[in-house]
């Protein structure tokens, strides 16, 4: 067994990696990823060099370390934090191997005739210039010797003009995003305002972001990725899977940790990075938490739940208060018949109060500005389905179109539009629009039958209000079987090259993603 023998503990406990029955959960600390210091503070914002690497963690207490991909080399990535109209400008470098350790499949965009290893890095919810925006197609390769046909420039910038908000930045590169992400390559990037700062909420120690993801161990403690379907496919073979769930799980880069914490509130910075599962959490003693910000910032009040779903790239900022949990073990859980991924991590009350618990869940947020359905100059319809492909696999589309069609989404700079997303699949698609935050306006349960063979919608029922959870600014939302989800957003800021997609990372490496153009307004 290749363990590191000079750790002594290594020994105590019998554990594959492999299997999850075999490892032992809440026996790590839940690590809480650094804040990046800028590397110069110019007079047009703050500056950082991010180079992404391959190094090697411990994941767990007992397993042998973990060749994982890191920004600056850690896994998460170090958060980034700015405030409000505070410009960050941010070199992403790739100093990865040339070899990729996970399988590639040689049959999807990009895949077959670009370099192995290619990176681009996505801010999730950032409004953004198209040429920061991460493109797919803007990748590049260690030392930026090959580039993406969308590439333009080395430094990214970010304006950080939109409210506070918890954004996530990942990989985004065609074709492998799933891979990339999957090695370790994402982090939080938090904006903060003055608004937001005046709200009195738990802060400093008490505010802990936590990244929650899946992922499968081999039995020496690296990662495990499907190199294809159970059933192999002739003729793509390594080959994506139409959905990967990891049977162990991580919170901020450590399998199933604990966090001591005092009986007062804390704030969690919630975030599903996983590739393909959705969590609906809960505590397992049954209390009840504060929900009070979405995906694009704050909401206008806070939101009492006792369960939360969440899916992949979607943020919920919650408070939860411990104070009357003293002495308690309460796991946080994932609604699952699975019996170890029903677990995410625990939180132990167990240290002292170290001063009065003075912060606030304040009644009112932050103003809401509520976009008008009749101020919308357009309504698209857009299905969502599946194809099989010429090998035989399932192939996810969005209006049945490939990522290299020509555009179809070209709003014009200002407007506002409504997008109806047409699920005709069995099952949930966290759907994410690039540059804009929008509002959900309901789901209307519809006749798939009836829009296959017409192509025109014929509702069944009476609109579905977003649930308490979706009420405020959003940029990825789940888009429910057998519904249409009504979205409404103004597309505003830059114009240019975007993108919209399935947030399910094996579904939008293959080909659930398309182009989005926001053009030049006529009347202008
Ligand atoms: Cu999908």
């Amino acid at each position: 067994m290749p363990w590191d023998l000079d750790d002594k503990d290594v020994c105590e406990y019998k554990v594959d990696p492999s299997n999850p029955d075999s490892i032992p959960k809440f026996v790590d600390e839940l690590p809480v990823p650094k804040v990046l210091q800028p590397t110069k503070v110019l007079k047009s914002g703050a500056y950082y060099e991010v180079k992404m690497q391959q190094t090697k963690q411990r994941l767990h207490k007992y397993f042998p370390k973990t060749t994982v991909w890191g920004y600056n080399g850690t896994y998460p990535g170090p958060t980034i934090e700015t405030l409000k109209d505070r410009p960050v400008m941010i070199k992403w470098m790739n100093f990865l191997p040339n070899k990729h350790f996970l399988p590639i499949d040689r049959t999807l965009h990009a895949a077959i005739d670009s370099p192995e290893v290619r990176t681009v890095v996505h801010l999730h919810g950032a409004r953004v210039s198209p040429d920061s925006d991460g493109h797919p197609e803007a990748w590049f390769t260690q030392g930026y010797r090959e580039r993406g046909p969308s590439f333009s420039r080395e430094v990214y910038k970010y304006p950080n003009n939109q409210q506070a908000a918890t954004l996530w930045y990942h990989d985004h590169a065609l074709g492998i995003t799933r891979l990339n992400v999957y090695s370790g390559l994402a982090g939080f990037y938090i904006i903060r305002d003055q608004l937001e700062l005046r709200l009195n909420l738990p802060s400093g120690k008490y505010e802990i972001p936590l990244l929650i993801q899946d992922r499968t161990f081999n039995e020496d403690g690296s990662l495990f990725y499907p190199d294809g379907p159970a059933q192999p496919i002739p003729g793509a073979s390594p080959s994506v899977v139409p959905i990967f769930f990891g049977n162990t799980i991580l919170v901020n880069g450590k399998v199933w940790p604990y966090l001591n914490v005092e009986p007062r509130k804390y704030r969690f910075r919630l975030l599903n990075g996983s590739n393909s599962r959705t969590y609906t959490l809960r505590l397992s003693n049954g209390q009840k938490f504060y929900q009070i910000g979405t995906d694009g910032g704050l909401m206008e009040t806070p939101v009492e739940l006792d369960t939360l779903t969440i899916m992949p790239a979607e943020r919920a900022d919650v408070i939860i208060n411990f104070s009357g949990s003293k002495h308690q073990n309460i796991i946080l859980t994932n609604e699952d018949t699975d019996e170890n991924t029903r677990n995410v991590m625990q939180f132990r009350v167990v240290l002292p109060l170290s001063d009065k618990d003075t912060s606030t869940i304040p009644e009112t947020l932050y103003p809401l500005r509520h976009l008008d359905q009749n101020m919308a100059v357009k309504v698209r319809n857009l299905s969502i389905d599946t194809v099989i492909d010429r090998y035989g696999r399932p192939l996810f589309l969005l209006n049945n179109k490939m990522w290299d069609d020509p555009v179809s989404e070209t709003p014009e700079f200002g407007s506002i539009e409504i997008w109806n997303l047409i699920n005709l699949t069995a099952f949930p698609h966290p759907i994410h629009v690039h540059l804009v935050q929008f509002q959900v306006l309901d789901r209307i349960p519809f006749d798939v039958q009836h829009y296959r063979d017409t192509g025109e919608i014929k509702f069944t029922g009476e609109p579905v209000q977003p649930r308490a959870s979706e009420n405020g600014w959003k940029d990825t939302i789940m888009a429910t079987p057998g519904e249409v989800t009504r979205i409404i957003m103004k597309f505003d800021g830059y114009t240019g090259d975007y993108v919209w997609h399935c947030h399910i990372l094996e579904h939008e490496d293959y080909d659930m993603m398309r182009p989005l153009r926001v053009i030049k307004s006529y009347n202008t």
